[in-house]
């Protein structure tokens, strides 16, 4: 699945035109946010329409009005998919909802390019999310360095314990987060969590994203020292995100 993902993503770029400097950006510090929780578990809320696995979520949104019930309910972040084909998701989503809250903005796409980060900054993103798995190691240093010249804090994801230690050979990122989405079956195990916890550096805030539905599920990560999580698909289909984002 990442492999179609990247392969559109890759014509998609080939077309891109940057926008223009946007001098204007407010940024917001995404790492001091997860730093200084609200509550013991930092919480990145996401605004997800759609997924590959899932299909459509709740397509019947408006972005700005989930941004603000997140703000509300107390995340510290909220996380913004910008990918069309797969997840619905645009960029108008991203400035609009920058424009509407004051938390940081996390840029969810598959960054593969440094126009991209560009175009990042330029829309109003404070952090961006890079996938270890796409870009490699050094790639992602690289791209990882380019992102803080443009004033962007980065979360950097990994899949398994290996990814993990060839990434800290070359640099240890701010956030590491641990996508417990396995891309090519879609299967989420919580269990990924606890094997990647053991490996994240100690000044590194750790990051659990994807599959987490309860406060069940919240307890569990924490004890397996994560210090934040990353939640979309549970917010997105509850009531209300006050309910959902309950600790
Ligand atoms: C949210 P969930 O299972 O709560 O909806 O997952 C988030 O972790 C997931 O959307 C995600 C993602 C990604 C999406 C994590 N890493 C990379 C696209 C690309």
């Amino acid at each position: 699945m990442l492999d179609r993902i990247l392969a559109s993503k890759k014509e998609e770029v080939a077309n891109m035109v940057v926008p223009p400097k946007e001098e204007t950006v407010k940024r917001s510090s995404f790492v001091d946010a997860l730093k200084n929780p609200n509550r013991s578990l930092a919480l990145i809320a996401e605004i997800k329409r759609a997924s590959p696995s899932k299909g459509i979520i709740n397509d019947n949104i408006d972005p700005v009005e989930v941004a603000l019930s997140y703000e509300k309910a107390g995340a510290d972040a909220i996380s913004v998919l910008t990918d069309t084909p797969f997840f619905k998701g645009t960029i108008e989503d991203l400035i609009k909802v920058k424009q509407s809250v004051s938390i940081p903005i996390l840029r969810k796409d598959f960054i593969i390019d440094k126009r991209q980060i560009d175009e990042s900054a330029a829309i109003g993103a404070d952090a961006i999310l890079l996938i270890v798995k796409a870009l490699g190691p050094e790639k992602t240093y690289h791209f990882y360095q380019y992102a803080a010249e443009c004033g962007l804090d980065c979360l950097v994801e990994v899949h398994e314990e290996a990814e993990l230690k060839q990434l800290v050979d070359v640099f240890v990122p701010k956030v590491i987060g641990v996508n417990n989405r396995n891309l090519s079956t879609f299967h989420t195990s919580l269990d990924m969590t606890d094997s990647i916890a053991k490996l994240v550096p100690k000044d590194t805030v750790f990051i659990s994203e994807s599959g987490i539905h309860s406060s069940e599920d919240i307890e569990r990560v924490k004890r397996q020292g994560a210090k934040g999580v990353l939640v979309g698909e549970a917010l997105m289909k509850a009531e209300t995100p006050e309910i959902g984002i309950r600790q």
